[in-house]
């Protein structure tokens, strides 16, 4: 029942992100030879230090920053492996313009230089934030659920940034994100609860954040300033910013952030089991910066929050398997007594249903059909046993939205939006299904996500401009089947294999 789809994501998608030549004008940039030579400059270089870009281009580091910044930098360079995330080398004055934080890193063969503008200087804050990032370890231990440790990740995010709103959003397997937890000031509204559609963050932004776990929009209102000259002499192409800092974002992002009515944003990586499991998304509504050693701080916690995920799902995992497996192994013991195989499934059907998390179950094994619980009639069962053995060849099916595949399944969505069959034989068309009941459920979205907003004047793709609250009913679908039910259902399905096998062996024994 849901279409999100609406707006043609391959343009989106393929907005080459890492590479948009500019900057946002919070600070200024370099890219540099070994020898320290300046090999581009960001246009913007004037308005903060007083010296054209153009100009610079060719000149050595001392010359464009001065000697004191060039001296640090050259310090700081020959005492640390600079690597592909930002390092922060000291914070200076240029040309009596103070203060900028120096960033250097690495990446695609080209040496970076950020210069971060910043009111104060940065190293007296470093002290508050040490031990703030052990304070969150001890309050993580005292909290279980999923939900509580975010929330406690967004105070905490709140009060490093001094940002209005901090969101912890976690992505479902549609890539559609939930925000579940919540951090607001005064005066900001709350999205806590609500979803946003997966197309308000395209592929190669997702693929991008998964490497690099931070970045910050100053003020969506800013004029990018370009790197001169724009194809980089070392690689010959345009510079490649995946991990600077003051990398110019998606002006389609920029455009979403306004018709939000927000004008920073910060946003650290959740990445659990090395794929992106969900953002910390930060809104101010007025331009708000950040600076590098309080970015850092909300880094590590969200890689702590991140990790204490990771190992609570690990540990929920395990526990959800193990029940699974000891309804299995109880079942299996009481299969092998009695002589007749369906008699003896009748026995396990109560545990059957708790095993699946199931409301009905059938066997159907030639002309007998067997049913316990809230199913289809016996009639729809056969119908759907036809379709089954055509459709899935004998293989595992399973779905949580039987009427979208099935023809006859709009007749049984009440008790049998979900199904889960398993062939019994190898060679005939007997069946185990399990049956789960629909479940209405709503979805709260953040603005309608169907809304035609994707097309704007002359085709171009716009955001979405409204994010007031707005509710969808989903029918049809049951809750989803768990990967862990689907695998000890196939470990269930080779031991009655394996079951009925010897059977057959000890019926021809007798025979002989
Ligand atoms: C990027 N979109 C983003 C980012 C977020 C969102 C968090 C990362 C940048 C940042 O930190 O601000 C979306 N922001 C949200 C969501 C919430 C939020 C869902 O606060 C909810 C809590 N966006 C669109 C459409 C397109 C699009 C239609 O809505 C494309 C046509 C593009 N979004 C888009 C692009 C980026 C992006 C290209 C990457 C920006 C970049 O890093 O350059």
């Amino acid at each position: 029942t849901s279409d999100t789809n609406v707006l043609d994501l391959s343009t989106c998608d393929s907005e080459p992100i890492r590479t948009p030549g500019s900057i946002q004008p919070h600070g200024f940039a370099l890219s540099l030879a070994e020898d320290l030579t300046v090999l581009q400059a960001s246009e913007n270089l004037a308005q903060h230090i007083g010296s054209a870009a153009a100009g610079a281009v060719g000149l050595p580091l001392a010359r464009v920053i001065g000697d004191t910044a060039a001296a640090l930098v050259v310090t700081e360079l020959a005492a640390t492996r600079v690597l592909e995330r930002p390092l922060y080398l000291g914070t200076v004055c240029i040309s009596e313009t103070c203060y900028f934080d120096v960033l250097a890193h690495r990446y695609d063969g080209v040496l970076m230089l950020e210069f971060e503008s910043v009111e104060r200087r940065a190293s007296a804050d470093f002290r508050n934030l040490y031990p703030l990032v052990g304070e969150f370890l001890l309050k993580l231990n005292n909290t279980v659920s999923t939900d509580a440790m975010s929330a406690l990740a967004a105070d905490e995010i709140r009060a490093v940034t001094g940002y209005g709103r901090v969101m912890v959003y976690h992505f479902d397997h549609d890539g559609h994100g939930h925000v579940i937890a919540e951090s607001l000031a005064d005066g900001y509204h709350s999205y806590l609860g609500q979803r946003f559609p997966a197309s308000d963050i395209p592929r190669q932004a997702r693929e991008l954040y998964t490497l690099n776990r931070i970045r910050l929009i100053h003020d969506a209102n800013y004029t990018p300033a370009r790197l001169v000259p724009a194809i980089n002499p070392v690689t010959g192409a345009p510079n490649d910013l995946s991990f600077a800092a003051l990398r110019s974002v998606s002006p389609i992002h920029l455009q979403y952030m306004r018709n939000m009515k927000t004008l920073a944003s910060m946003s650290v990586s959740l990445i659990v089991k090395g794929k992106l499991w969900g953002l910390i998304s930060c809104h101010n509504e007025t331009p708000s910066p950040v600076a590098f050693e309080r970015r850092t701080a909300c880094e590590q916690l969200g890689q702590i929050l991140a990790l204490s995920i990771e190992s609570r799902e690990d540990a929920s995992e395990l526990q959800f398997r193990l029940d699974l497996r000891r309804i299995m192994v109880s079942m299996l013991g009481g299969l092998t007594q009695g002589a007749d195989f369906i008699d003896n499934m009748t026995s396990v059907f109560p545990a059957l249903l708790t095993f699946a998390r199931a409301s009905g179950v059938a066997i159907v094994v030639d002309d007998r059909l067997l049913t316990y619980g809230d199913t289809p009639s016996d009639e729809q069962i056969r119908e759907l046993v036809g379709w089954l053995s055509i459709r899935a060849h004998g293989d595992v099916f399973h779905t949580d939205q039987l009427a979208a595949g099935y023809p006859g399944g709009a007749d049984i969505t009440r008790n049998a939006s979900g199904i889960l069959a398993l062939p019994i034989s190898r060679i005939h068309k007997h069946y185990l299904i399990w049956f789960r009941p629909e479940v209405i459920h709503t979805i709260d979205w953040a603005g309608n996500p169907h809304a035609k907003e994707g097309a704007g004047p002359l085709d171009q793709l716009t955001p979405r401009t409204s994010f007031s609250s707005w509710r969808e009913t989903i029918t049809g679908t049951s809750i989803p089947w768990h990967k862990g039910e689907l695998e000890l259902a196939l470990e269930f399905r080779t031991a009655l294999l394996g079951i009925a096998l010897e059977r057959a062996e000890q019926m021809a024994e007798l025979a002989e």
